[in-house]
């Protein structure tokens, strides 16, 4: 009997972790001839641990590395830049995600299902029902939890109809109305009093690579940018500090108001490539961006095709 470690990506976002903990669990199941141990490769999201602890459920461990030929399955990602360390010599026997495909090649055909939908929770969500296993109380939250931070309670632009009908099967289950869910997992991050300006950097960061620039970008949602602003000399100074000592070509921070929907733009380093892209100068400091609550597909999209 092999143990499949399943993993989201890291700096795990609540996503990241319920896709891996929901379909380690599916898997196990499913299939009697392996065992199925859900990890993470970063801190546990405030969210994900609120989660957890309402249904009595054991977050999944911490790991930092994978030994060689340790056979794993990746949940929400397929970057490289975006895995676990030794994923080069680890084993990549299934991936289910939601983002673009990159640059993951594989020797053996695999199980690579990748939807284009708000979350990959969503996708998990489907998958119980393809083997037929109905959802406990405790998954449906777990599932329904990620898909509404990864479509900002539905009202990001990745939200497809197959979100809206899926979060309206799985509050049913729940017995809860889905904003009022929506809106208490919001709310467990806390207000950002609290929250230096290094976690606001970190806490949701993914590193990408268009056309051969290396660029970081962050996204911190917060229901009171407001109160960030007064904080932008010294949110500045982080990116500004990881892009130099990341050695990455761009460094780009979306503070992101789910309630006012739109975004501040903090960049760093190749700033001109961004500029561009969006048509927009970051000569004054940061840029307000009405409407973009997506990093994947209001920024990242928009940087592909421009590197392109
Ligand atoms: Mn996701």
């Amino acid at each position: 009997m092999a143990q499949i470690l399943v993993m989201g990506h890291l700096n795990p976002d609540n996503d990241a972790i319920m896709s891996a903990y929901t379909f380690a669990q599916l898997k196990n199941m499913t299939d009697s001839e392996n065992e199925y141990k859900a990890v993470r490769l970063g801190p546990l999201p405030a969210e994900s641990a609120m989660i957890f602890e309402e249904n009595g459920l054991t977050p999944p461990e911490l790991i930092d590395h994978v030994e060689e030929g340790q056979k794993v399955i990746l949940t929400d990602h397929n970057e490289l830049g975006q895995a676990v360390k030794g994923i080069e010599n680890a084993e990549v026997i299934e991936v289910i995600d939601h983002h673009r495909i990159a640059d993951l090649s594989t020797a053996a055909p695999i199980t690579f299902i990748n939807m284009p939908w708000g979350s990959t929770c969503t996708v998990v969500a489907h998958l119980y029902d393809y083997y037929g296993i109905a959802l406990d109380k405790a998954t449906a939250s777990c599932l329904l939890s990620a898909m509404l931070t990864d479509t900002v309670i539905l009202k990001s632009p990745t939200a497809t109809d197959i979100d809206r009908k899926t979060v309206e099967k799985l509050a049913g289950i729940i017995g809860e109305d889905y904003t009022k869910f929506g809106m208490r997992v919001f709310k467990s991050r806390g207000g950002d009093d609290d929250v230096t300006a290094e976690e606001i950097c970190t806490r949701d960061s993914k590193e990408f690579n268009f056309g051969g620039k290396k660029v970081w970008i962050a996204q911190y949602e917060t229901i009171d940018l407001e109160g960030l602003r007064a904080r932008t000399a010294e949110i500045t100074g982080e990116v500004q500090k990881i892009q130099k000592e990341k050695g990455y070509d761009a460094a780009l921070m979306l503070l992101t108001d789910i309630l006012v929907e739109g975004s501040d733009f903090i960049a760093a380093g190749d700033v001109a490539f961004i500029e561009d892209a969006f048509g927009i100068s970051f000569a004054e400091g940061p840029v307000w961006m009405p409407g973009v609550l997506s990093r994947k597909k209001q920024v990242a999209a928009k940087l592909i095709e421009y590197a392109g």
